[in-house]
C-alpha cells in the first residue's frame, strides 16, 4: 500500500484504470513468468494503447523495453513495472507545476475556466475557489455561462456553500458583460483571485470560441495582463478525444494549463500520459470525485503508482 494519505487517496480513486491495465499486463507473463518475446512486446503495446496512453507513447515505451531487454532481461511483472515507472515519470514530470497564487500579482489574479460541455468546468471552478480560500485568499466567482439552463444557479449554490461571492446576471446575458462586471467588482473589492466559469459546447463550436475571445478582450480592457490563467478542463473518460480538445482550445483562445477530471470513474486515466507527451502544458490539477475536496495538485509519482501499482 502506498505510504502517504495523498498517494493512498489517489491510488484508491484510480482503481479502474489500474485494474484494467494490471489485468492486461499480467496476461503478458504466463504462470511462473516468462521472457517477453516479440509477441509479448506487441501485446504490451496494444494494452498500453487500450489504457489510453496513446499510440506514440505506447510505441516509445515498447521501444525502451525492447532496448532494455537486450541488456537486462525483463522477465517478471516487477521488472516490467520498474521500466514502465521510469518511462512514465520521464514523460509526466515536465507537466508537473503547482498553480500558485503569485504573491506579486496585480489584483485580482484572473483564472478563466474553459472546456467542452459537461467536462467539469463549474465543479472545478468551485473546487479551485475552495482551494484558494483555504489559503486565506479572497476569492470571487464569475458566472459567465449564461447559455445553459441552471448554470448560473449551479455556481450560486457552490458560492453559498463555500461562502464565496458570485457575480452573475440573468440567463442569456452577454458572457463578456458578466466578465466585465465580475472583474470590475473584484477590483473594487480587492479580491485576490477571480475565477470565471464559462459555457461549454462542442469544441468545434465557433460561436463559443468567439464568445470566449470577446470575454478575453473585455477582461483585457480592464486589466491588460489578464486573464492570467486560462485553464482547460478535460474529462479523462473522453480518452484520446481530450487531445483534440486541447488542440482546438489552444489554437482558438490560448490555454495556460490543464485540469483533468473524473479520473475516479474511468479506466482511461492513461490519457494524462498522452497529454503530457503531446503538449508542453502544465497539468495543474486532477479531479477525483464530485466533492469540493476531490481536487489534487498533479503529482507524477503518486499518479504513476496509482496507474501501475507499487511494484518496481
Ligand atoms: N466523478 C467525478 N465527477 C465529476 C468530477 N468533476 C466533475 N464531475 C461531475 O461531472 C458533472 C458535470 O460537471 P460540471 O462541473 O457541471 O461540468 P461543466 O463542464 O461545467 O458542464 P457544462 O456547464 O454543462 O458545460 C457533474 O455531475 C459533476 O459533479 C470528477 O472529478 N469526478
Ligand atoms: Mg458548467
Amino acid at each position: 500500500m502506498p505510504e502517504s494519505d495523498e498517494t493512498r487517496g489517489l491510488f484508491a480513486r484510480l482503481k479502474k484504470t489500474r485494474e484494467s491495465l494490471a489485468a492486461n499486463l499480467s496476461g503478458l507473463f504466463g504462470p511462473g513468468s516468462a521472457v517477453l518475446d516479440d509477441a509479448a512486446f506487441e501485446d504490451l503495446g496494444d494494452q498500453l494503447i487500450l489504457a489510453d496512453l496513446g499510440v506514440e507513447v505506447s510505441t516509445q515505451i515498447v521501444a525502451t523495453l525492447r532496448r532494455q531487454a537486450v541488456s537486462t532481461r525483463v522477465e517478471t511483472k516487477e521488472q516490467l513495472n520498474s521500466v514502465l515507472r521510469m518511462k512514465l515519470l520521464e514523460i509526466l514530470q515536465p507537466s508537473v507545476r503547482p498553480l500558485d497564487f503569485p504573491a506579486a500579482s496585480a489584483k485580482p489574479w484572473v483564472v478563466v475556466m474553459v472546456g467542452v460541455n459537461g467536462v467539469g468546468k463549474t465543479t472545478t471552478a468551485a473546487k479551485l475557489a475552495h482551494w484558494f480560500t483555504q489559503q486565506d485568499l479572497k476569492v470571487m466567482l464569475g458566472a459567465c455561462d449564461t447559455y445553459r439552463a441552471a448554470a448560473i444557479e449551479q455556481l450560486q449554490v457552490w458560492g453559498q456553500r463555500l461562502a464565496v461571492p458570485v457575480i452573475a446576471q440573468q440567463r442569456g446575458a452577454d458572457a463578456a458583460a458578466v466578465a466585465h462586471d465580475a472583474l470590475n467588482s473584484a477590483q473594487a473589492r480587492s479580491v485576490d483571485v477571480l475565477i470565471i466559469d464559462s459555457a461549454g459546447r462542442q469544441h468545434v463550436n465557433t460561436e463559443l470560441m468567439e464568445q470566449l475571445r470577446k470575454m478575453n478582450r473585455v477582461i483585457q480592457r480592464l486589466d491588460g495582463s489578464a486573464p492570467h490563467e486560462t485553464l482547460l478542463v478535460v474529462d479523462a473518460a473522453t480518452g484520446q478525444n481530450a487531445l483534440a480538445q486541447v488542440g482546438a482550445f489552444a489554437a482558438s483562445v490560448g490555454v495556460t494549463g490543464l485540469c483533468v477530471t473524473k479520473l475516479d470513474g474511468t479506466a482511461r486515466g492513461g490519457v494524462l500520459v498522452a497529454l503530457a507527451q503531446k503538449f508542453q502544458l502544465p497539468i495543474y490539477f486532477v479531479g477525483v470525485g464530485e466533492s469540493v475536496n476531490d481536487l489534487r495538485p498533479f503529482d507524477a509519482e503518486a499518479f504513476v503508482t496509482a496507474l501501475i501499482g507499487e511494484g518496481g
